[in-house]
C-alpha cells in the first residue's frame, strides 16, 4: 500500500486530495497544526481514514516526526498562508509559513530519506499568483514571474527552491502552478464562496447586502476536484517538471455575480451588491488565463467542470446548507 503524506490536510484541497488517494487504496497521513485544531473534527467525521499527525511547517523537527511515523513515498505540500489580502496585513507570517515552510518541507524529506532522496515524491502547491502583473496572456510554464502580494512573492520563493532542490539532489519534486480552482469546501473569505454564500441568504431573506471590492477583476476558475487529480498525475510521471493547471477561461467577478444570483432567480443584482474599498488590494492582480497545454498533452488531464457548472455547484450548494438540506461533498 503506498503512502502519502499531505500538509494543508484541512484545507480545501487537502479534504479532496485525501479523498481521491484513499479511493486509489493509498494509506493517507495528515499534518495538522494546532494544540486543539477545531477541524480536526471535520477530519474525523468527513475523512475518518486520515491518520492525523501533529506538525507544523514552521516547525522543522515537527516535520522531521512526521516524515518518520508516515515513511511516505508521495509528499504533497498543500499547507500554506492561501489569503491573498491577509498576506499585505501579516507579510512576514506568510513569508515564514508560505514561503521558509517549503524549504522547512524540503529539508525534512531530504534528511529524512537518508541519501536516497528518489525514491519519496513531492509535490509544491505553486500559484498562478506568481505571474500577478502579468507579462504574457496567456500564462505558462515559461512566462515571467512578477508577483503582486507578499503571497505571491512567497509562493515564488518556494516554487524556486523546489525546483533548485530537483535539479541539486535529484529529488522527484515537481510544481502545479494551479489557476484559481473553487468548491463547495472553499474558505467563505474567498470571492466565490463569499458570494454564494451570500446568494444563499439573499434568496433566503436571511441577508440584503453584499459587499465585495473590485468587480473587474478576471480569474481562471476551474472546480478544485478536478486540480487535485493533476496534482496526483504529476507524481506518477517518471521525471518531475513543473505544470500550468487551469482551464484556459477567463471570466470577471461580475460574470460570476451574474450567473450566481441567476441560480435564484435574481436577474438584475445590483441593488444588493454594495463595493467597498476595504476589499480593494494595495497591488491588484488584473486578469489570469492559464495555457494548460503541457498538462493535457503529458498528463493526459483536463478540466471536467465548466464555469456555469462550478458557480451552480456552489449557489447550490450554499442554498442546501441555508435550507438545512445540504449533502456532503
Ligand atoms: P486553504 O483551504 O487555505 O488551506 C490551507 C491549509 O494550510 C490549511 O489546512 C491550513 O491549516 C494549512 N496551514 C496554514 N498554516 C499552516 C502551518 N503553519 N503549518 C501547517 N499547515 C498550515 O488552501 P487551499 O485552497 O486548499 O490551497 C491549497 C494550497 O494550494 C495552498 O498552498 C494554496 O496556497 C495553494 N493554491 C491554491 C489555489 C486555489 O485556488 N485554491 C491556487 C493555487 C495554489 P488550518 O486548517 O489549521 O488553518
Ligand atoms: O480573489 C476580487 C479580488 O480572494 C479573487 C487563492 O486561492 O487564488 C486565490 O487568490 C479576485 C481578486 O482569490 C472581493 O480582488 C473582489 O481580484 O477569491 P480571491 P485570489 O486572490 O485570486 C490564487 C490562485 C491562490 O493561489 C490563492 O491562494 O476577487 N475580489 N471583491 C474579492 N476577493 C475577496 N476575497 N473578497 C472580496 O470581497
Amino acid at each position: 500500500m503506498a503512502r502519502a503524506l499531505i500538509t494543508g490536510v484541512t484545507g480545501q484541497d487537502g479534504r479532496y486530495l485525501a479523498r481521491l488517494l484513499h479511493g486509489k487504496g493509498y494509506e493517507v497521513f495528515g499534518l495538522v497544526r494546532g494544540q486543539n485544531n477545531p477541524k480536526i473534527d471535520i477530519l474525523h467525521r468527513e475523512l475518518p481514514f486520515v491518520t492525523v499527525l501533529n506538525g507544523d511547517l514552521l516547525d522543522l523537527s515537527s516535520l522531521l516526526r512526521a516524515f518518520a511515523a508516515s515513511d511516505p513515498d508521495e509528499v504533497y505540500n498543500l499547507g500554506a498562508i492561501s489569503y491573498v489580502a491577509y498576506s499585505w496585513e501579516n507579510a512576514m507570517l506568510t513569508t515564514d509559513v508560505t514561503a521558509k515552510g517549503v524549504l522547512n518541507m524540503l529539508e525534512a524529506l531530504r534528511l529524512h530519506s537518508n541519501g536516497d532522496v528518489g525514491r519519496i515524491r513531492f509535490y509544491q502547491a505553486s500559484s498562478s499568483e506568481m505571474y500577478g502583473k502579468v507579462q504574457e496572456v496567456p500564462q505558462s510554464e515559461s512566462t515571467l514571474l512578477w508577483p503582486r502580494s507578499p503571497y505571491g512573492v512567497a509562493k515564488v520563493f518556494g516554487h524556486y527552491m523546489t525546483i533548485n532542490y530537483r535539479e541539486s539532489y535529484g529529488m522527484h519534486a515537481s510544481s502545479g502552478i494551479l489557476f484559481n480552482h473553487e468548491s463547495p469546501l472553499r474558505g467563505p473569505e474567498f470571492v466565490t464562496r463569499k458570494i454564494s454564500s451570500a446568494v444563499a441568504r439573499i434568496a433566503a431573506d436571511l441577508q440584503t447586502t453584499l459587499t465585495l471590492g473590485n468587480l473587474d477583476a478576471q480569474r481562471d476558475w476551474g472546480f478544485a476536484g478536478d486540480y487535485v487529480d493533476a496534482m496526483w498525475r504529476m507524481l506518477q510521471q517518471d521525471e518531475p517538471d513543473d505544470y500550468v493547471i487551469s482551464t484556459d477561461e477567463t471570466h470577471s467577478v461580475r460574470e460570476y455575480l451574474d450567473l450566481a444570483f441567476a441560480r435564484v432567480g435574481i436577474d438584475d443584482w445590483s441593488p444588493y451588491v454594495e463595493q467597498d474599498p476595504q476589499f480593494m488590494r494595495p497591488a491588484e492582480v488584473d486578469l489570469l488565463i492559464g495555457d494548460s497545454t503541457k498538462a493535457r498533452e503529458r498528463l493526459g488531464w483536463k478540466p471536467t467542470i465548466s464555469f456555469e457548472q462550478l458557480v451552480h455547484m456552489m449557489v447550490d450548494s450554499d442554498v442546501a446548507r441555508v435550507n438545512g438540506t445540504a449533502v456532503e461533498h
